[in-house]
């Protein structure tokens, strides 16, 4: 094993927010990135849905073409802008190289995004998960992504979750930070649980937001193939051509159960108290709302 190989290490901090040193390393590119007008923002807390809205955006920036769709991987067609790490594609390479207009995902919080994207006056899609589930998610996502450090028990996790102490920072700022910027921002803001529940009605938004005409029929068709039985078999969406010392699929399938209130399967009775009370402290005064199961 080379030092450039990917091991579990401790997270560094950048402004204050806990990150992968290696984002770090590379956040000088980052932070100087040149958006361009019709790039769409994809922005997510992690384990939030990020994969599903960006297949779904391919789909229709691909008028439904699902062999086009499989051109590549999802991280390739979909470039992660702060994406900086050995044997990797750099998300600023990456985005260089492709042609307009451009799908850019993103994790940062409202106050790291880069300028340029509103000086460019881009279009933000943003899409939010309630944090019982993200939490599970995120748990079961340091387990098999080896950058990680390791997570400890269930217990231990919800404790730094809920403080905040994990890569991205605090879910709770960054969902409601995002959410104020809908207010003087195009940014259009979506959840996982509507998703889940209605992703005709979803993908329907979202092509309005896009200014795109989607018929019904080719709306269904997105909708299938960004189901997630669909996208847990298609190796060009479900991360399974990374090698696995960067992530191992057989600890934890990055396509793990898709579903709303998995949390239920994990949380102690006095868990679920405690999460709530801290829930219910960080969202005062916040008319962001969140449905825990559908
Ligand atoms: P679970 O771990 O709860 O299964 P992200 O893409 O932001 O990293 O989010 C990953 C989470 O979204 C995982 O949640 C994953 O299974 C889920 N997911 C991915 N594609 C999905 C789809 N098409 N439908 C529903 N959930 C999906
Ligand atoms: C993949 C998806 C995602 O939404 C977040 C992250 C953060 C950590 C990333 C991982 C990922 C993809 C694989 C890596 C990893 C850091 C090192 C590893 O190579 C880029």
């Amino acid at each position: 094993m080379g030092r450039e190989d990917i091991v579990r290490e401790e997270l560094g901090t950048l402004q204050g927010i806990p990150l992968y040193k290696w984002f770090i390393e590379g956040w000088p590119q980052v932070e100087a990135f040149q958006a361009r007008p019709d790039d769409l923002l994809i922005c997510t807390y992690p384990k939030s849905g990020t994969t599903w809205l960006s297949e779904t955006l391919d789909m229709i920036y691909h008028d439904g073409d699902v062999e086009k769709c499989k051109r590549d991987a999802i991280f390739n067609r979909v470039p992660f802008l702060e994406m900086n790490a050995p044997q990797m594609p750099n998300g600023i390479e990456l985005l260089a190289k492709i042609p307009s207009p451009r799908l850019v995902k993103t994790h940062l919080p409202v106050q790291l995004l880069p300028v340029s994207f509103w000086d460019q006056d881009c279009k933000v899609i943003y899409v939010a998960r309630n944090p019982k589930d993200v939490a599970i998610s995120y748990y079961y996502f340091y387990q098999m992504a080896k950058i990680h450090p390791d997570p400890g028990t269930m217990e231990e996790f919800l404790q730094n979750f809920m403080a905040g102490k994990v890569a991205y920072g605090s879910w709770y700022a960054h969902v409601k930070d995002w959410w104020e910027k809908r207010k003087e921002k195009r940014l259009l803001y979506l959840f996982y649980e509507d998703m889940k529940q209605d992703p005709l009605r979803e993908v329907q938004k979202i092509a309005q937001f896009l200014g795109k005409e989607v018929t019904e029929g080719m709306a269904a068709k997105i909708v299938h193939h960004t189901s997630f039985q669909e996208m847990r078999k298609n190796p060009a969406a479900n991360y399974e051509t990374l090698p696995s010392s960067v992530m191992d699929h057989n600890l934890s399938p990055f396509m793990r159960k898709g579903i709303a209130g998995d949390w239920k399967n994990h949380f102690t009775v006095a868990q679920n108290e405690c999460f709530d009370e801290h829930y219910k402290e960080q969202m005062k005064g916040s008319d962001l709302c969140f449905r825990m199961e559908i």
